[in-house]
């Protein structure tokens, strides 16, 4: 077993997971992976479990199956309470669509090694390193990072992003605040907390590629929820203290 482990949530992945855990599986540095899968139709959850029986991974692999899709935030915080019942000091999130490039998590887990808590990967650090997206979306992915900045007060480029690693006691603690978001404000939601309690947050500069197989899940709803959310959040925050 290793002292990292990576969580990927899957729902409708199938086109991408064996990539992935190929990818990770070819690092210089052991990483475990713990799949979160909401029952994906296209049985995503079905080929993982067929990997973990055959052995076909030296890498440690792990499944947590859900029965519906019950949104990003909760499969994250699924995943990590495993990741802490299972001890380890070094724990990852990325997506699973090859937006994520996990050779940077070699240079993410030294940071959280020597100098950080937190480690976030970060698309807008260096200019904006982001390849095939529509602009629609990159303007409105820098929108909301600009937003957030002003609305929460925190000094990130990037707080919207998945691909981002916690030690073990900074994830210990903001888990003991309620996390209540699912899609991108699950993310800021996170850091917010951290940067609350005093942890120190790195940013690391990634490059990010849009998916070339499958679907993204992004809707609507979970524009509305940041957008909405994190003002609430900020809000409530001004009258509240976070445990640690
Ligand atoms: N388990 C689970 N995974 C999800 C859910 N929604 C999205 N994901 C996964 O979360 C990651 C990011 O989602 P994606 O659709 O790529 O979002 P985008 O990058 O913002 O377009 C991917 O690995 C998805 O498969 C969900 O409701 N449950
Ligand atoms: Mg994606």
């Amino acid at each position: 077993m290793s002292d990292s482990v990576i969580i990927i949530p899957t729902y409708n992945e199938i086109g991408n997971i064996e990539t992935i855990l190929n990818q990770i599986q070819g690092l210089n540095s052991l990483f475990d992976v713990i799949i979160v899968d909401d029952n994906s139709p296209d049985k995503t959850g079905e080929l993982v479990k067929e990997f973990i029986s055959k052995k076909k991974y030296k890498i440690k692999l792990l499944l947590i199956e859900r029965e519906s899709k019950n949104g990003l935030g909760s499969a994250y915080i699924e995943g990590f309470k495993k990741a802490l019942s299972l001890n380890y000091n070094y724990i990852f999130q990325l997506d699973c669509d090859g937006s994520h490039n996990p050779e940077k998590l070699i240079e993410m887990k030294d940071s959280l090694n020597s100098s950080s808590d937190i480690v976030v990967g970060s698309r807008y650090v260096k200019g904006i390193s982001v390849l095939h997206w529509p602009l629609s979306r990159l303007i409105l992915s820098i929108s909301a990072n600009y937003y957030v900045k002003i609305i929460t007060g925190m000094n990130l480029s990037d707080s919207t992003g998945g691909f981002n690693g916690y030690s073990k006691k900074a994830l210990k603690s903001i888990l003991k605040n309620n996390i209540s978001f699912q899609g991108y404000a699950f993310q800021i939601q996170m850091k917010f907390i951290g940067n609350k309690l005093g942890y120190k947050i790195d940013e690391i500069p990634i490059i990010f590629r849009d998916r070339e197989v499958g679907e993204s899940k992004m809707s609507i709803n979970i524009f509305y929820e940041a957008f909405f959310g994190i003002l609430i959040m900020k809000i409530k925050s001004l009258f509240k203290s976070y445990k640690s």
